[in-house]
């Protein structure tokens, strides 16, 4: 019997906007001026936080944290496309979609100081899980509540991030694999930002793209110029569109590059070259969006002064809420753990107390 082929598959790739910024007149979602000018503001407004947060962890006044820099348009227009009953489910780069969502600009502060504050949102209906550093679990737990959503008959999807390392973690594939045979309205959008600590994804995978995974569940799939915000808004609206149609899932892979170090705790001078940055640096967002919105007439350097200047002072003041005196308690960490008590926990947190410097009551030292 002859050899045949029993299927074919191909991955596209949708950039709309290139580096310097000229639009695809066909691709272009031609969405109204108003439209842009926010998509532009939120990512000015995550670029200041993340740069400020920077300063603070150097000057002693923020603990570890990953730089986001360079991410912006990946979260960002997701966040602007979902609706209010979605679940943005994150990790820990998508300072941007967690803002445009409703969370403020304290609560990154205090998190990446120790505080579990951070973490508590002002209003559940905001639907946002808390940050998480457990690489993978993002997809499981979207699948999750994207199944529960539609088991409630919510019109909602899951909107799920992780990293290109990620990928080869165990709950990716079993969160997609479940989500495709149960049709479960989640969109998995993975940030292939070319690292994985100081690991390239070179050598973590050898798949020549991250969208292909999602053909080995039956899930359609597209790679998309994540430094693009336009092709971001295009890809997620359709990723959207055909989850909540009752479809499935769909994996949107944006191509990106983590900018800066992996957390404030590494050096990538000494695991990566400086050229690879720089060129890097080149096809970053912000710029060409900037060139973008300055074609359509709407923006010049007169007005990119004065939102530096505003997103500056909205930063600052985030800045002074979060450093002023609050008398926490120092173990609310363990009253999220589970959703019913638990005696293992009761040992622990009092464990933890008797551990904890005290001083008075309260903690003797922030930093
Ligand atoms: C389950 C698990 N294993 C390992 C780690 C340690 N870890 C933290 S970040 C990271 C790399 C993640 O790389 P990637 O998924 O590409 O995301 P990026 O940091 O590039 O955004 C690892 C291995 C972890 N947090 N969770
Ligand atoms: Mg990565």
């Amino acid at each position: 019997m002859p050899r045949k082929s029993v299927a074919k598959f191909a991955i596209d790739h949708l950039q709309v906007l290139d580096e310097q910024g000229v639009v695809d007149a066909k691709l272009d979602p031609k969405l109204p001026d108003e439209r842009l000018l926010e998509m532009y503001r939120w990512m000015r407004l995550a670029r200041e936080l993340d740069e400020r947060m920077l300063k603070l962890q150097r000057q002693g006044r923020l603990g570890t944290f990953p730089p986001n820099t360079g991410h912006e348009a990946v979260s960002i227009p997701v966040a602007m496309a979902m609706g209010p009953k979605d679940w943005f489910v994150g990790a820990f780069r998508e300072t941007g979609g967690r803002l445009v969502r409703g969370e403020p600009l304290t609560s990154p502060l205090y998190y990446y100081n120790g505080w579990e504050e951070g973490n508590i949102l002002p209003d559940p209906a905001l639907r946002i899980t808390p940050i998480s550093v457990v690489i993978g679990c993002q997809v499981p737990h979207a699948v999750g509540l994207a199944f529960a959503s539609r088991y409630q008959g919510e019109d909602a999807a899951a909107v799920c991030f992780i990293g290109d390392g990620g990928t080869s973690e165990g709950d990716f594939h079993e969160g997609l694999n479940f989500a495709s045979v149960w049709k479960a309205p989640v969109v998995c959008i993975v940030q292939n930002n070319q690292w994985a600590i100081s690991i390239p994804r070179s050598a973590q995978t050898a798949s020549q793209t991250m969208a292909q995974k999602a053909i080995a569940f039956g899930i359609p799939c597209l790679q998309v110029d994540g430094n693009d915000a336009l092709a971001m808004w295009v890809a997620i609206n359709e990723a959207l569109e055909h989850a909540r149609s009752g479809k499935g899932p769909y994996l949107i892979e944006a191509v990106t590059y983590r900018l800066m170090m992996h957390t404030t705790a590494d050096d990538p001078k000494k695991y990566r070259g400086e050229a690879e940055e720089k060129c890097a640096w080149e096809k970053e967002p912000l710029i060409r969006f900037r060139a973008y919105l300055a074609a359509r007439g709407l923006w010049d350097d007169a007005k990119d002064e004065a939102l530096i200047a505003e997103v500056k002072e909205q930063v600052d003041q985030a800045v002074r809420a979060f450093e002023a005196p609050v008398d926490w308690a120092q173990d609310t960490a363990f009253d999220h753990v589970y959703g019913t008590d638990h005696p293992h926990l009761h040992e622990q947190r009092a464990e933890f107390l008797a551990n904890v410097r005290f001083d008075g009551g309260k903690e003797a030292d922030h930093g």
